[in-house]
């Protein structure tokens, strides 16, 4: 009755994807130590896990307008009083937007446009965050439990991830007294 086009499924409620097509990768604190403030001087392991991506490359993914689509899991925990994030990109194509949709844990996603403005989005399970093709994107977490989202985004936007590394973004997601607060990049 049902044709299955790709085998492929999304656990909703553990955001876990399953199927013969899935791609794994993850980030560790020594990969990421230098985009932290106080990274250099963590007492944190190298090998301190702070997020992994699940995703899919349905069809073919070199073709014109095919999509992506994967899933994040973004541990809870600071280096010094910076909560963890994941690394942050521009799309190499400033016309290739993408959604993101929170599906358990909480917390913020940083947009900054190449000019630098930077702002910050709450990340809620049902939210519906859309990014402008044009403006890079970072998810930080500032909750207790993994921070767990789903995005979607052209197969063909491609990753900038060398402006994020020279320049940060101009806000930073901090623990100051017992909050959650949003500090200047040099603060
Ligand atoms: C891809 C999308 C996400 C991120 C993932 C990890 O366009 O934005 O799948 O790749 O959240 O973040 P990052 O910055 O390490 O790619
Ligand atoms: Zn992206």
């Amino acid at each position: 009755m049902f044709s299955a086009p790709f085998a492929a499924t999304f656990d909703w409620s553990s955001g876990v994807l399953r199927g013969d097509t899935v791609h794994r990768s993850s980030k560790t604190l020594g990969q990421m130590r230098g985009l932290f403030r106080h990274g250099a001087t963590s007492a944190l392991p190298d090998d301190t896990l702070l997020y992994s991506v699940q995703w899919v490359a349905p069809g073919t993914p070199q073709a014109a307008g095919a999509l992506l689509f994967g899933c994040t899991h973004l541990e809870p925990g600071r280096v010094g009083d910076e909560y963890f994030m994941t690394h942050g990109h521009f799309h190499a194509l400033s016309s290739r937007a993408e959604f993101y949709l929170p599906v358990s844990g909480s917390g913020v996603l940083l947009l900054m446009t190449r000019g630098g403005e930077t702002w910050a989005e709450e990340m809620l399970p049902g939210k519906v965050l859309h990014i402008d093709g044009a403006h890079a994107h970072r998810a930080v977490n500032t909750g207790a439990e993994p921070l767990v989202f789903w995005a979607c985004w052209p197969a063909d936007a491609g990753y900038d991830y060398a402006t994020i590394a020279e320049r940060g973004f101009g806000l930073r997601v901090v623990e100051h007294k017992g909050r959650t607060v949003l500090a200047d990049q040099q603060q």
